[in-house]
């Protein structure tokens, strides 16, 4: 997969692309359709299955504040997007210009003449150009103007709603991660180094933990949770804490997993966490003790869970 940043270095439009167009935060079904349809139009009528989308994330230019954390950040979006087998995409700086640009300069402009896009495939509730007046219609309607093909996808439905992102955002912020494979088609999972904690976890409790910075990412809510982690290729079981160690009187915000059957020092490896299944609020207890056996506890159920 070719990852195109710069439209304007491109020595000529792209003579037979079929591409959707989107931020896709999530990769999630809806998203899959999407892409589905571009790879099938790409192999039915020998064009190339390719892929619009924008960086930063719109919102992040456009809204007020910090923008909510992402469910794929960039590096992952892309690697889904290719294993989806989209052969090409075009990553467009999302700034002040192209936000304020009218829906008919941004298709003659970028689309037509820079881009080139034989066919376009959105989703059923796309919005662009200026104030997100541009819409499925519009776009038929110029695409008839400059020749190019539309398709507008219905959504797909999840328990009667169309899938979004901000959906899925919401059930990872409430902690419900065994709902997300239903929007997703796969668990969340969260990237990251590992870093050193406060080394309490292995020489006081007797379960050491590998600590993920959760700073700018989307974390689920605080609590413990059955995950698995890949460790470089290697996928580890795991029983993680999301939370702020209230037992220490800690008050950051911490992500660590305690990883099964597993002993090698991993700082400063990178590891993914897939969270599969919640198990319980993070409580305050009133020993180290107490917490042991319930760790203990939590080990075998995020076990029984991981081998099913
Ligand atoms: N700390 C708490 O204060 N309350 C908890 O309920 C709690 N649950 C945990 C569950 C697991 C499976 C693990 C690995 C850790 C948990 N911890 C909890 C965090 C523990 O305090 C921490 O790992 C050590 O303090 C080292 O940072
Ligand atoms: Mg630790």
């Amino acid at each position: 997969m070719v990852i195109i940043y710069n439209i304007n270095e491109l020595n000529a439009p792209y003579p037979n692309l079929i591409t959707t167009i989107g931020n896709f935060d999530g990769v999630h079904l809806g998203h899959q359709a999407l892409m589905g349809r571009v790879i099938q139009l790409a192999r039915d009528t020998s064009g190339q299955p390719g892929l619009i989308t924008f960086e930063p994330h719109p919102a992040s230019v456009l809204g007020h504040g910090d923008p909510p954390p992402l469910i794929t950040p960039f590096s992952q979006k892309m690697d889904l997007i290719q294993a989806l087998g989209i052969q090409v995409v075009f990553c467009l700086t999302f700034d002040r210009a192209l936000a304020k640009m009218s829906p008919e300069d941004f298709v003659k402009d970028i689309l037509v003449d820079k881009i080139g896009v034989r066919h376009v495939v959105i989703g059923y509730d796309y919005n662009f150009g200026r104030w997100g007046q541009g819409n499925a219609a519009l776009l038929k309607e110029l695409g008839g103007q400059w020749g190019f093909g539309v398709d507008a996808l219905d959504p797909v439905l999840v328990n009667d709603a169309p899938v979004k992102s901000t959906a899925v955002r919401q059930l990872i912020i409430d902690g419900n991660v065994e709902d997300i494979p239903a929007y997703l088609g796969r668990h969340y999972q969260v990237g990251g180094r590992v870093e050193h904690g406060f080394a309490r976890g292995g020489r006081q409790l007797g379960f050491p933990t590998a600590n993920v910075d959760p700073k700018d990412k989307l974390i689920p809510r605080a609590g413990v949770y059955a995950v698995r982690a890949q460790v470089g290729h290697e996928p580890v079981n795991g029983v993680a804490n999301i939370g702020y160690n209230p037992t220490f009187g800690a008050n950051s915000l911490t992500l660590e997993v305690h990883l099964l059957d597993f002993n090698r020092d991993i700082y400063d490896e990178e590891i993914t966490v897939e969270f599969l299944a919640r198990l319980r609020d993070e409580k305050k207890f009133s020993s180290p003790d107490e917490l042991i056996t319930q760790i203990k506890a939590d080990v075998t159920q995020a076990r029984t869970i991981l081998s099913a």
